[in-house]
């Protein structure tokens, strides 16, 4: 039997993501569909303790870096792979393109060694598909609504962000679904329910 799907959001502070991945959640259970929500950091017994570290202290970047990675590495043993196993989809808020984009793009660390700390933490686990909510940082950061240390930084680093997220979306157009968040938001629940039939649900028909 194939696995289940796992299913991520990303994009810069307030894009949408948290909005859009509760509506999908909805959208598969009323379709019979069984769904885990869940995000990063903070998806696991361990990330509950690690999530207000990471929000809120200041960090090394390195440090920083470690506790993603350590967050990522129980959440995806203890709750995705066993939600997988049992047929569950999988929706995540943030996943490894996060630590990517933030700690390498925006912190400057080495890229090609933060892909190879992120498949040891996910086990080489891949998104079937990344939804990445797209938008101008200044449009989405006036909408973030649960201030963070990472909103403090300057709008260069979320630039960085933004550009990296495309610059990876660029390179992997078959798992990346880019959504216009400046979109209404009634516009974007409907171009994700109709990929997410097209792609998952038709495809198993
Ligand atoms: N981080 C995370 C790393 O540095 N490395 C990593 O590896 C990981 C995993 C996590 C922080 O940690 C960093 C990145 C982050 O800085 P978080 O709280 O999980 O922080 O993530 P945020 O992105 O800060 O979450 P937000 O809740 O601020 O943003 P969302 O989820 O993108 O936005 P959402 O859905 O809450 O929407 C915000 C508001 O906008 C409205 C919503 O109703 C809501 O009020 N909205 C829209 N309004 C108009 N039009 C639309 N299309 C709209 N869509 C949503």
């Amino acid at each position: 039997m194939p696995h289940a799907p796992l299913i991520t959001f990303e994009g810069v502070e307030g894009a949408g993501k948290t909005t859009l991945a509760h509506h999908l959640a909805d959208w598969l259970r009323a379709q019979g569909v069984p769904v885990r929500l869940t995000r990063e950091p903070g998806g696991s017994a361990l990330g509950a303790h690690l999530r207000p570290i990471l929000l809120h202290e200041p960090l090394d970047a390195w440090a920083e870096l470690f506790l993603f990675l350590a967050d990522r590495r129980q959440h995806t043993l203890q709750v995705i792979l066993p939600a997988r196993e049992h047929g569950v989809w999988v929706l995540c808020d943030r996943y490894a393109d996060s630590t990517l984009v933030y700690q390498g793009y925006g912190r400057g660390l080495d890229i090609p060694l933060i892909r190879r700390l992120n498949a040891i933490a996910t086990d080489n686990l891949a998104p079937d598909l990344t939804v990445l909510i797209d938008l101008p940082v200044e449009d989405a950061l006036a909408r973030a609504d649960a201030p963070n240390r990472f909103e403090a930084e300057t709008l260069a680093f979320h630039n960085r962000i933004r550009a990296g997220y495309l610059e990876l979306a660029r390179a992997e157009p078959n798992r990346f679904l880019v959504l216009d968040g400046l979109q209404p938001l009634e516009t974007l629940k409907a171009s994700l329910e109709q990929a997410v039939q097209e792609r998952f649900l038709d495809a198993g028909k």
